[in-house]
C-alpha cells in the first residue's frame, strides 16, 4: 500500500552518534534502519532531519562549568538536559548512518546549529519560537499528514510529534520504526503525553 501525496515520512536524526558506538547511542538505534528503508518506498514525500551542533553548543555538558551529561541547567527558554558531545557539525558522528537510504529524501532539515538554543523538534527550536523551516516546506507541498520515525522516541520524535499536531497536521508516530533514549521514565511520559495530545501511535 502506498501513502497519498498529502503524506510525508519524517525520518528523525538517523545519525552515527545515535547508533551503536556513537557518543549518544540509543539502544538498538540501528535496528530500525531496514524498516525505515522499506517504509521509504511507500512515500512520495520524505524528509530527513540532522542534529547539527557546533562544538561549543550549550547543550553539551562539556561547555558548562562543573556539569556532567544528563544533569540539567536553566537556559533562557527553560530547563535543558545536558548531553555528551554529539552530532558535531562536519564530523562522522553527525553523518547519516551508512545503511540509511538517503537517496529518496526531498528535504534535509538541520537543527540545533545555534550555540544558545537546542532543537529537539523538527519544527521549532527549544525556545518554541524559532522555526526550522519544516512547517513552511510541508505547507507549500500541501502535506496534511506526517508519519514520524527515527531517533529518539522520547526526545526528538516526541517533540516533533507534539509540534506537528499543534501545527494542525494529522500526526502518526511509527512505534516499530523508533527507539527511545530512556532517561528517568522519559519513554512512558512521552507515550502518555502523545496519546493525550491526539498523536496516533501506530505500527506499520
Ligand atoms: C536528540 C538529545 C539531544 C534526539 C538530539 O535526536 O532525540 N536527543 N539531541
Ligand atoms: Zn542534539
Amino acid at each position: 500500500m502506498n501513502f497519498e501525496r498529502d503524506c510525508s515520512l519524517i525520518i528523525i536524526d538517523l545519525q552515527n552518534d545515535f547508533c551503536a558506538d556513537g557518543s549518544l547511542a540509543v539502544n538498538e538505534g540501528d535496528k530500525i534502519i531496514n524498516k525505515i528503508n522499506s517504509l521509504q518506498t511507500k512515500f512520495s514525500s520524505i524528509v530527513l532531519t540532522q542534529d547539527w551542533h557546533p562544538l561549543d553548543h550549550l547543550s553539551f555538558a562539556s561547555n558548562q562549568n562543573n556539569k556532567t551529561p544528563y544533569e540539567t541547567v536553566e537556559m533562557s527558554y527553560g530547563v535543558q538536559v545536558l548531553w555528551p558531545n554529539h552530532c558535531v557539525q562536519g564530523t562522522f558522528g553527525a553523518e547519516f548512518h551508512k545503511d540509511l537510504d538517503t537517496s529518496k529524501a526531498n528535504m534535509i532539515i538541520r537543527k540545533g546549529y545555534r550555540k544558545q538554543i537546542d532543537s529537539y523538534s523538527a519544527f521549532y527550536e527549544n525556545d518554541k519560537k524559532t522555526l526550522t523551516g519544516l512547517d513552511g516546506f510541508l505547507k507549500q507541498n500541501n502535506i496534511k499528514k506526517v508519519y514520524l520515525c527515527g531517533l529518539a522516541l522520547d526526545f526528538c520524535v516526541y517533540y516533533s510529534a507534539i509540534d506537528a499536531t499543534n501545527l494542525g497536521y494529522e500526526t502518526y508516530v511509527i512505534l516499530n520504526a523508533t527507539k527511545a533514549i530512556e532517561l528517568d521514565g522519559s519513554k512512558n511520559k512521552s507515550l502518555k503525553d502523545m496519546e493525550i495530545k491526539n498523536v496516533n501511535l501506530i505500527h506499520l
